[in-house]
């Protein structure tokens, strides 16, 4: 499968993340990365491009707020202007203005905007944030553009992870949500429907929010129940659109403990939905965090499994955009992305 890649990815690396009162040391770290471009590497998965395609900033605002955007273009600036000691301290958000507060201001205060535009303590904003993110936008929209010249599939191997992000909004280790991205690039390019499914342990929150209200990107997730399992607030089943755009959002919770016949289960009847729409494209939010080994997620899939995946995605029979997602047993990522993928391209047409 050609694959995306840009070593950019390297310049956002979170020291910390609060948890339960401390700062522990991040899960979503560079060598997630490092250890999937090696796997691909290894079994010569297929090409890999590792220039992607410049872009236009204003693509984002496609998708993104431009307050959202010129916040964290200037964000590292400001938390280093706040006191120079700062350059070797994380940003971390301590303030939110959550309900009865208002969020139409925008504060002057750097700490007040961090919090208007994050929704947890568990995501660092570093001096390279931007940087990464914005080229890791630029690799899923690179995917998308090899998806529309006729490749069947292609793989954005990116991070930060994008699918928490919201409109305007970062949480979950995620700044620009790259799968949204994606999807929405196909649209402008005139691919009239366009699915999203979203595979990662955690809610894709971000993206449902992002195409909540439209009935031309279906979103589909599976995911550890938000009754126990983060990001908490939304990824209910009951969450199925708004407007024109009901219908159109379909989520499958399942509890914490889930091993891979269920997850299955589930897996088919997201693809069955995501058939019944019709599509002419699907973008694969590719979080590996539903292994069992995974030490901040919860469900008991294999690395065997992963194969299985690849080979009932395959059988949907779309041009398909992958973006990497989560997954943070560091020494098993690679395999088990890998092994979606080369499922995949097993039982592509
Ligand atoms: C993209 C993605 O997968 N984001 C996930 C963000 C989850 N953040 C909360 C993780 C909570 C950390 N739990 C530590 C458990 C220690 N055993
Ligand atoms: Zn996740």
């Amino acid at each position: 499968m050609l694959t995306i890649h840009n070593d950019q990815h390297a310049l956002h690396h979170g020291k910390v993340e609060m948890f339960r009162g401390e700062l522990v040391p991040c899960f979503e770290v560079p060598a997630r990365v490092d250890h999937v471009l090696h796997e691909l590497q290894r079994r010569r998965l297929g090409r890999i491009e590792t220039t992607p395609d410049a872009f236009d900033d204003a693509t984002l605002a496609h998708v993104h707020a431009p307050r959202y955007l010129d916040f964290l273009a200037s964000a590292w600036d400001e938390w280093v202007a706040l006191d120079p000691a700062n350059t070797t301290r994380d940003a971390l958000p301590s303030y939110w203005p959550i309900r009865t507060f208002r969020a139409d201001v925008l504060p002057a205060s750097f700490p007040a905007r961090m919090g208007l535009f994050s929704y947890d303590a568990g995501t660092p904003l570093t001096a390279g944030t931007w940087t990464a993110a914005r080229a890791g936008a630029g690799c899923a929209l690179t995917a998308a553009a090899r998806v529309l010249g006729g490749e069947r599939a292609a793989f954005a191997l990116t991070r930060p992870p994008g699918h928490h992000a919201g409109a305007d909004f970062f949480g979950g280790y995620c700044f620009l949500n790259n799968a949204a991205i994606a999807a929405q690039a196909l649209r402008d390019a005139g691919i009239e429907r366009v699915a999203v499914l979203d595979i990662d342990y955690h809610h894709g929150n971000g993206t449902q929010a992002i195409f909540y209200d439209r009935a031309d990107v279906h979103f589909t997730s599976v995911h550890g129940d938000p009754h126990t399992e983060y990001p908490y607030y939304l990824g209910y089943a009951d969450e199925r659109g708004e407007g024109a755009g009901f219908g159109f959002n379909h989520n499958l919770p399942l509890p914490k403990g889930t091993g891979f016949a269920a997850w299955r289960e589930a897996l088919h009847l997201a693809l069955r939905g995501i058939a019944g729409f019709r599509p002419g494209a699907l973008v694969v939010s590719l979080g590996l965090d539903t292994f069992a080994g995974d030490p901040v997620a919860g469900f008991a899939l294999a690395t065997d499994d992963y194969l299985r995946i690849g080979e009932d995605l395959a059988s949907a029979g779309l041009p398909t955009v992958f973006v990497f997602e989560g997954g943070y047993a560091v020494a098993e990522v690679g395999v088990n992305a890998v092994n979606v993928l080369d499922g995949f391209m097993q039982h592509a047409g």
